[in-house]
């Protein structure tokens, strides 16, 4: 045990390796002078250090020890209910000048919100440990990885973090003596006083700050101890600070997943794909085909960040920057996603899920029928008469990837793996067909900018209206929204053989409310079609929208009900919609218009006119 003496007061330092940065050791020491922690403790990621603070974290009632027999070495944490979910109306980019934040970000001129910030951190960790978090978002020396540094006072943030990233101390032995990383400060903003007892879930009920400097390229977050707010390398640093950083460098960190598929002749074509929270990401990324298809295979490189770069080759080259999942959990079953629930059958961490009495793990959509009787998300007993649901709505698991029976097994590959096409979808009850390629490039940037999913309970706003979600991004981007879609044109214009984009709809409805398309394992028959679409160029229909596949032009094998009409209407392009769409595409726009890429204007009026002369409104 070292110490490190501090404006004359000394504070126990714990760190079993030799750090050479001297820059990091600087920021380490002004963040404990600013927090005010009872200790200061370098993380290792060893094992050995995992299990201490899981069991510390048993001890104090944080978590709660999962049946070893049902879920070995698994553990359950209950959160406040005030904190259960991505905060984003406190959620801020602070760039000098707002119009580089964007309308899609809260902003706050950065001076100002530092001070605010250094007001609320001043003695913010009295009473707890500082932890220091190296971790590495992509493998550990990939020209396409980044570092950062998350200091905490959450174990539970610890233990998560080592899930989800590469963590520990070959990060800090990769940093070398001035190695580039981004600081990301953490603090649940729960101080305890002397003698105080701590709570299962400290957190800030009445104060949150998640906020972005862009231009510094640093993380601050305060008061929240969940997910999105807490985890600092997923969508604060992977998203918003990596979007900025991608715009600067000449590359592209998405909300995508990326799969790989493989023909049964051994031919392989990975897929980046974007879908708002809470459209199937993770069971789109982990898929079984249908017996039918039996002699595909769809293997998982991530399920919610991609960061993409162009090759030597002018190919795109992608890697995920994770090393864990945060899945949703309610909805995920045997009969939904099998390969998930594989995944997750030990090393896991649940949240906010609901404890059977025999210490495994329940929530809404595992089984078909509930038990009678389980502990709820927030420890009280809980039966299927009772009128709330067991889980959280936005439970959550986080387990490596690495236990996920579908890890395609170049997922660590330095160099990432070459993208052959983008596809893009949204939540859509009408309007927007099953799927589509985009004729080119251009068309297909103005597709995904343009895209919009029905909101669902896990989001904020109202159920069921459509939100504008350009490339899924909108509460991700790091920047100007309409400078994010300049980027992407000039993309394609420096690859000699950018990707195919396409864009799908799972979520059709019919006049009942009912889905028409089967979804799930199913989609792996447009998947195919994306597949043949790509590696050898097969017919396809001509619409004002893109290509679309002629009815015979999927494989059909092994599935019964998609009818001649069903697949009119999953296919048609209903030209009065689209003309209110285009309406919408204008709103949007004008709330973009200081930095939105002329060639919107333009692409928008093409499609009136060719859905004008093809579909007359
Ligand atoms: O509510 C949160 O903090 C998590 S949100 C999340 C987690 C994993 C993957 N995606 C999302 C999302 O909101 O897109
Ligand atoms: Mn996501």
């Amino acid at each position: 045990m070292n110490t490190t003496a501090l404006n004359g007061q000394i504070v126990p330092t714990l760190c079993n390796y030799e750090i050479k940065h001297d820059r990091l050791k600087k920021w380490v020491q002004e963040v404990a002078a600013l927090c005010k922690p009872d200790s200061v403790y370098f993380c290792d990621g060893s094992e050995q250090e995992n299990q201490r603070l899981l069991e510390e974290m048993v001890a104090q009632g944080r978590l709660i020890r999962l049946n070893p027999e049902k879920r070995p070495n698994s553990y359950l944490a209950r959160s406040d209910a005030s904190d259960v979910a991505r905060v984003e109306d406190r959620t801020f980019v602070c760039t000098t000048r707002q119009t580089d934040a964007g309308p899609n970000n809260n902003w706050m001129d950065p001076e100002q919100m530092k001070a605010t910030l250094k007001r609320l951190f001043e003695g913010s960790m009295r009473g707890r440990t500082m932890y220091v978090v190296p971790f590495s978002m992509g493998p550990i020396g990939s020209p396409l990885s980044h570092i950062g540094i998350e200091i905490t006072d959450s174990p539970y943030v610890v233990v998560s973090m080592r899930i989800m990233t590469r963590m520990g101390k070959e990060v800090v032995n990769a940093l070398g003596y001035n190695g580039n990383f981004v600081p990301c400060l953490h603090s649940v903003g729960a101080p305890l006083a002397p003698g105080q007892k701590d709570v299962a879930w400290p957190c800030n009920a009445e104060t949150k700050y998640i906020v972005h400097f862009p231009e510094t390229r640093e993380i601050w977050s305060y008061g929240s101890g969940y997910g999105g707010n807490a985890l600092l390398g997923k969508k604060c640093f992977a998203l918003r600070i990596a979007s900025h950083m991608a715009r600067e460098e000449g590359w592209l960190a998405e909300h995508m997943l990326i799969l790989g598929i493989e023909s049964p002749e051994g031919k392989k074509a990975y897929m980046a794909a974007a879908f708002p929270s809470a459209c199937g990401k993770t069971n789109l990324a982990m898929l079984i085909p249908p017996p039918a298809l039996k002699n595909w295979r769809v293997t998982t490189i991530g399920d919610d960040i991609a960061w993409i770069k162009p090759g030597h080759d002018g190919k795109f080259y992608a890697i995920n920057p994770e090393a864990g999942y945060f899945g949703v959990a309610p909805g995920t079953s045997y009969k939904t996603n099998p390969n998930a629930m594989a995944t997750i059958s030990e090393n896991c961490i649940f949240t906010n899920v609901a404890m059977t009495l025999d210490g495994d793990v329940w929530w809404e959509g595992m089984t078909d029928e509930k038990p009678a009787q389980l502990i709820d998300w927030q420890g009280q007993p809980w039966t299927p008469a009772s009128s709330r649901p067991a889980a959280h709505p936005n439970a959550r698991f986080t387990v490596p990837v690495k236990q996920c029976p579908s890890l395609d097994p170049d997922w660590d590959k330095t160099e990432g793996v070459p993208i052959s096409a983008f596809i893009f979808g949204g939540r859509r009850r009408k309007a927007v067909p099953l799927v589509v390629e985009s004729f080119n490039w251009n068309f297909g940037v103005y597709m995904a900018a343009t895209m919009g999913s029905e909101t669902t309970a896990a989001a904020s706003g109202q159920i069921g209206q459509v939100r504008r979600d350009p490339m899924a991004m909108l509460p991700f981007c790091g920047y100007h929204m309409g400078a994010y879609f300049g980027h992407w044109l000039s993309m394609g214009r420096k690859s000699q053989k950018p990707p195919r984009v396409f864009c799908v709809n799972w979520f059709l409805t019919d006049e009942h409310g009912k889905f028409i398309w089967p979804g799930f394992g199913e989609n792996m028959r447009i998947l195919k079609w994306i597949f043949e679409r790509v590696h050898s160029r097969t017919e396809a229909m001509q619409s004002p929208l893109g290509w679309m596949p002629h009815y015979e032009d999927i494989d059909w094998s092994g599935l019964n009900g998609i009818t001649d009409e069903v697949w009119q209407r999953l296919t048609q392009i209903d030209a009065a919609a689209w003309h209110e769409e285009l309406e919408l595409h204008a709103e949007l726009f004008d709330k973009l218009k200081d930095q939105l890429p002329r060639m919107f204007a333009l692409k928008r009026e093409l499609l009136r006119l060719s859905l004008s002369v093809n579909h007359k409104p």
